[in-house]
This record gives structure tokens, sequence and C-alpha cells, in this order.
């Protein structure tokens, strides 16, 4: 029987239809990938519950999911560096590689770059899909396809934690205990912090964090941020030399730079409200950084290392599986929040195991 293509399309907000589309073919230097893991975003929430994320609007028909991996199906003309079989891990951004960025080295700043499920680019939430060969990363034995999938907001901590610059000893203050939060609690620790606080307005969210290695949790239960400042310091036994807010929220990115010591880095992880309020001449006079994070630059495979070699295991974050067939049931408990990473198997039944 020929294969077909079952993909979860987004028409508009919450009309979300499982339909059968065309299998893409791999142009120059592309793979087709047999999809086989994708995880559920915040971002794909977001589209399904309001159909845009800021200036990016749902207008035609988009097929959701970025964070994937799958085994390749075909290679498209000119492809050396892969073969079929391989199982791979799916960086969903490709720049254009021509402009200043990216001959700069920084390519997620690219203006032009194509980044799956962002309108009106289809995503990966479908049996098959077609990417650059040169944004497939190989998975060793070791790694699993969920993990793979996980590579891509393992990727975002990753890349905050270098922005940041996390090094050996360092005192962390994470703010917010969502997925990202709880990866770059994870990266910071890996990358040698000596201790790392995180903050969040739920107490199941921050069971959830000491459970995978979160040294202090701390409830933000006022939105008093120099108060929440002197806890977090409390708790780390003195100011964090680094803040992190993956949260968005306007307390939480005031605490961070209320708590963070002077010469200090502060990073904003988290996007929120467009404009927030937050205590800039208390930063400017003590020489705290603010700096931002776009999605993550050259981060793939050291995301992928921490895994393989065991610094970091994403397993626990994966708090609920479904098949792509139950794809609307997953969006449904994505919306509850109770979960932390939904995966969704994208594969052919006859092929589970
Ligand atoms: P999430 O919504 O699951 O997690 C956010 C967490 O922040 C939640 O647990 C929430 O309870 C908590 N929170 C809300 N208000 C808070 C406060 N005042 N103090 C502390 N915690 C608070 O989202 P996520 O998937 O973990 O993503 C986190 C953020 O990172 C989102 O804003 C997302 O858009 C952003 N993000 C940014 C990039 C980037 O490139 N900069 C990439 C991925 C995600
Ligand atoms: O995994 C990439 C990713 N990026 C997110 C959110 C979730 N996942 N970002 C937040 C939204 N922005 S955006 O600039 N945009 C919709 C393009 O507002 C991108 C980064
Ligand atoms: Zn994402």
């Amino acid at each position: 029987m020929a294969d077909t293509n079952l993909s979860a399309v987004l028409y508009s907000k919450m009309d979300i239809r499982m339909e059968e589309w065309p299998i893409p073919e791999p142009k120059e230097g592309e793979v087709q990938i047999a999809v086989h893991s994708t995880g559920i975003c915040g971002s794909d929430v977001s589209y399904y519950t309001k159909g845009y994320i800021g200036d990016f609007v749902v207008k035609e028909p988009m097929v959701l999911g970025h964070e994937s991996s799958g085994i390749v199906s075909k290679l498209g003309p000119g492809v050396t560096n892969l073969q079929v079989g391989d199982r791979v891990a799916m960086e969903p951004g490709i720049p254009c590689r021509r402009c200043e960025h990216c001959k700069g080295g920084r390519y997620n700043l690219c203006p032009d770059v194509i980044f799956y499920a962002t309108p009106p680019v289809h995503g990966t939430l479908t049996r098959f899909t077609t990417l650059a060969s040169d944004f497939c990363f190989k998975l060793p034995e070791n790694v699993s396809m969920e993990e793979g999938a996980m590579l891509e907001p393992l990727s975002v901590a990753v890349y905050a934690c270098t922005r940041a610059g996390v090094t050996i000893g360092k005192k962390v203050l994470v703010c917010g205990a969502g997925p990202i939060g709880l990866l770059v609690m994870m990266s910071a620790k890996a990358y040698g912090a000596n201790e790392v606080a995180i903050t969040d307005i739920s107490q199941s969210r921050l069971d959830f964090a000491k459970k995978v290695g979160a040294d202090h949790i701390i409830l933000s239960d006022t939105k008093d941020a120099q108060e929440m400042a002197r806890r977090a310091t409390a708790a780390l036994g003195g100011q964090p030399e680094i803040s992190l807010d993956c949260s968005g929220a306007e307390s939480a990115i005031q605490l961070a730079i209320y708590a963070t010591k002077s010469g200090g880095v502060v990073c904003l992880v988290g996007l929120g409200p467009p404009t927030v309020n937050v205590p800039i001449v208390n930063a400017a006079v003590r020489e705290v950084d603010i700096r931002g994070v776009f999605r993550y630059c050259n981060s793939y495979q050291n995301a992928l290392d921490m895994i393989a070699t065991g610094r970091i295991n994403v397993q626990p974050l994966i708090t609920h599986r479904v098949t792509l067939e139950q794809t609307l049931d997953a969006y449904k408990a994505a919306m509850e929040g109770n979960e932390i990473k939904i995966m969704i198997d994208c594969s052919r039944p006859v092929e589970r195991a």
C-alpha cells in the first residue's frame, strides 16, 4: 500500500483537522524524513488557542509542530552527509545563509529564517516532512527518538545558558518552571552551576522541579519583586550572579533584575507582553547586563552531547504520550496545563513498538 501523510493542520484558532496531505519530495540539499516523535510546544498551543503569536497570524492552514525527530526516508540531490535509515533530530529553523547575521555566525537572528510551524511555514506534526540535510543531527544509539525531539527545547535552554555565561561555581536563579525553565535549570547544573533556585506561581510545577534536580524552589506568591529577591538570595546563600527569566511575567523579570548580583547577567528567555515595566535604572547603575535570547544558534550538537553523555536526563519531563491520530486529545491535555511535555508518536501504526 502506498504511504499516506496524515498531518495535524491548524485552520484557525481551535480548529485542528487531521488530513492526508501529499508526501513532500526533498529538494537539492534536503532529505525526506519519516517523522517519529513530535513534542507539543507552548507556541503550538498559542497558535491553537488564539490563532496567533504577536504579529504571526495563522491565515492559511498550517501544519503544527517543530520539536521533532525522525528517520531519513529519501535523499534529495547532492546530499552526502546522511543515508536512508539514519535516525536524526531535526533543527527546525533554516536561515538564508547569506545575510550579515548568517555570515557572522548568529543565524538565529536571520530576518528571513524559515522556522517550522511559524505562519506561513508548515511544521512537523505529520508523517513525512523535508529538511535541509545540514540541519539534521544523527542520533547515537543510546539516544532515543523522544530524546531527539527534546533537543529542540533543550537547545533553547543550552543557548540561554551560553548567552548568560553560566559556568562552574555560579549561583543561578531561574524564574518559571515550565518545560523551558526546567531545561534551563538542568542545563545550568550541567554547565557547572553550584546551586540553582527556581520560582513559579504554581506549587505543583515547583514540586516537579524539585524532583528533577532544582536545589531550591520558591513559590512566587507575591508581586513584590524586592521581597522575592530577598527570598531568592536567602535560598541561594547569596545573590545569584545570573538570573534567567523563563516566564515572561513582568514581576518575574523585575525579580531577576533585583536579585542579580552587581556586575551579573539577566537573561530574558520568556516572551510575554511586548512592553514590560522593569527597574532598568537599578540594572544600569549596578552594571547588570540584560541579554535577550531568540531561539538558538549552533546549539543542537551541544544539546545532543549533553543527553548522549548523560549530563542531562530529559526523559522525566515527558509526562504524556499519544499517537498522531490522537492529536486533538493531546491539544486538549496541553490546554489543561497539567503536563510538562506531551510527546506525539507520528510513526505509521505498523512501525510502532
Ligand atoms: P510555560 O507557560 O509552560 O511555563 C511558564 C511558567 O512560568 C509556568 O509554569 C508559569 O506558571 C510560570 N509563571 C507565570 N508567572 C510567573 C511568575 N510571576 N513568576 C514565576 N513563574 C511564573 O512555558 P514554557 O514552554 O516553559 O516557555 C517559557 C517561556 O519561554 C514562554 O514565554 C515562551 O514563549 C518562551 N520561549 C522563548 C523562546 C525564545 O526564543 N526566547 C523559546 C522558547 C520559549
Ligand atoms: O522552540 C522555539 C520557540 N520559540 C518561541 C516559543 C516557543 N518555541 N518563541 C517565542 C515566540 N517568538 S516570536 O518571535 N514568534 C512567534 C516568531 O514571538 C519566537 C520565539
Ligand atoms: Zn518551541
